[in-house]
């Protein structure tokens, strides 16, 4: 048995399958704290946690293929240490929501499927630098995890390389979160963290980088992690047609309460706590939260890094607001959006932005609750 060795877990994490092991923190937890317990940060193994000795660990450098050079441990911990705040977020977080829409593929992620940590690491810029190639004779860096397939294929995927040239773009190969060593479920004991961009780019437990004319030909650059039209069905889907996702758009969640909460009226009020993130380093500016289905619009207070620099806001932003309620009313329905520095603005429906694969599930959380007067 290939998951004969797994890490042991938080007993809190809500389990969405074991073989690969996918979880996620409850959502009440998940907004308790800025930055994620390292045990309550959600885990998205595609493939069997690989055992790894730190002194037998390489990195491996390669141009089209061919291996320039080789990196152990220490010769990653030599580089500059560079330490960012940054949210990694699953494509398909919020995905139990679309598939009220219709039936789709995908792990039934609630809102957990996302956590906030500081990362430090050597910023891949100066190792790709070191390797002395042409910036524009090439078009992506492709990653290499040391997780293998039965058939001895790693995971894999790609980022542009103007992202990771940029210094300004923070991509790190990190082996500490939240200043301490990676824990094997987060990727022990590199990983690249590609802030701004889709989880599935954050290639875990890193073996190779490998600069490329060509995307990564991984089925999970390839064959998944890209949007299509609500009309795109399993018989009629072409996944050479779309662009595989790399910036997320702007999301955000309602996490305390949930759907179908009884809750308990303070005051006239009720307090409402959830998450918002925008990829690409686009700051979350306002969220909205109504409870009149949008004919009145409460504006929440937020939490921040107060930190980050324009156009680096890598972190999530977390927000509360009391809602007043009126008296005698027994169920209400809460919808939050949020607005990123780009003015990007959330979907309303999930309708309209249904995907075969479950993807980029950003349309406003509605969540209807019980009042208890
Ligand atoms: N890297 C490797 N090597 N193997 C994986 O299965 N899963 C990816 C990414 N990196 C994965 C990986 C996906 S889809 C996500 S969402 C994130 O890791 C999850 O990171 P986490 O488990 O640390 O939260
Ligand atoms: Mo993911």
């Amino acid at each position: 048995d290939a998951y004969a060795n797994e890490p042991t877990r938080h007993k809190a994490l809500i389990i969405n399958g074991h073989k690969p092991f996918c979880a996620e923190p409850p959502s009440s937890m998940l907004v308790e704290s800025f930055i994620t317990p390292v045990d309550l940060f959600y885990v998205r193994n595609h493939l069997p946690v690989p055992e790894i000795d730190l002194k037998d660990y390489t990195l491996e450098l390669a141009i089209e293929g061919e291996i320039k050079k080789t990196l152990d441990f220490e010769a990653i911990k030599k580089y500059d240490k560079h330490t960012i705040t940054a949210a990694v977020m699953c494509g398909g977080n919020r995905r139990s929501e679309m598939s009220k829409v219709k039936k789709l593929k995908g792990i039934n992620w609630n809102v957990g499927a996302v956590g906030n940590a500081t990362w430090s690491g050597a910023r891949l810029c100066d190792v790709l630098r070191d390797l002395g190639i042409n910036e524009d004779a090439f078009n992506h860096i492709q990653f290499e995890g040391y997780d293998l397939d039965p058939s001895g294929a790693p995971y894999g995927a790609s980022i542009p390389i103007a992202k990771a040239m940029d210094p300004r773009a923070d991509v790190i190969l990190a082996y500490e979160m939240n200043g301490k060593s990676l824990s094997r479920d987060h990727g022990f004991p590199i990983r690249v963290i590609v802030p701004g961009v889709v989880g599935a780019r954050n290639v875990k437990w890193l073996n190779k980088i490998c600069v490329s004319k060509q995307e990564s030909q991984s089925q999970w650059q390839q064959g998944d992690y890209k949007g299509f039209s609500p009309s795109t069905n399993w018989d009629n889907v072409d996944f050479s047609k779309s662009p595989a996702i790399q910036e997320m758009p702007v999301i955000s969640a309602i996490c305390d309460p949930q759907d179908s909460d009884v809750v308990e009226i303070k005051n006239g009020k009720i307090q409402v706590k959830g998450y918002a993130w925008s990829g690409g380093g686009r700051k979350i500016i306002r969220v909205d939260v109504t409870n009149d289905k949008g004919k009145t619009w409460y504006t929440a207070d937020l939490v921040e890094d107060l930190q980050a620099k324009q156009g680096r806001y890598w972190s999530w932003s977390l927000w509360r607001v009391e809602l007043p309620v009126e008296k005698n009313i027994n169920e209400i329905e809460i919808w939050a959006k949020a607005v990123d520095s780009a003015y990007n603005v959330q979907p309303e429906s999930f309708a309209n932005i249904y995907n075969i694969r479950g993807l980029l599930c950003n349309a406003y959380q509605k969540v209807k609750i019980q009042l208890k007067q």
